[in-house]
């Protein structure tokens, strides 16, 4: 009887663990992304196929550069926009674009898209 109930809260985490493995979604930052250094906030985004991560959490109110990182890239996402801040340009095939975002407001939401505008990426500030 006590062995049962042992089988069934294994069967339960087990399938609890699974399905929460399942549901969370591989866009948003598993790893940390953001840098702060010397007043100024630094983001890592790579484009590749697509822009990884997807999602990145921001902290508001100070100076941010965006490193856009290239390697053997050569699909559309390497023709970046940032409407946001008139940011339009081509990304090296490999390396790292530096791109000066002044400093947004609590709440705000900035999207960069490729040309096309298939693939695009955010960044949220709070
Ligand atoms: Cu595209």
């Amino acid at each position: 009887m006590k062995s049962t109930v042992i089988s069934i809260l294994v069967a339960s985490a087990l399938i609890a663990g699974a399905f929460m493995f399942a549901t969370r979604s591989p866009e948003i930052a598993t790893v940390e992304n953001v840098y702060v250094g010397h007043g100024t906030q630094f983001i890592d985004i790579t484009a590749k196929g697509k822009y990884l991560p997807h999602l990145t959490a921001a902290k508001a109110d100070m100076p941010t550069v965006l490193r856009m990182q290239t390697n053997g890239t050569f699909d559309c996402t390497a023709a970046l926009t940032i409407p946001a801040v008139g940011y339009r340009s081509m990304l090296p095939p490999s390396g790292v674009t530096e791109i000066e975002i002044p400093p947004q407001k609590s709440g705000t939401t900035l999207r960069g898209v490729c040309a096309m505008g298939m693939y695009n990426f955010e960044v949220q500030f709070n």
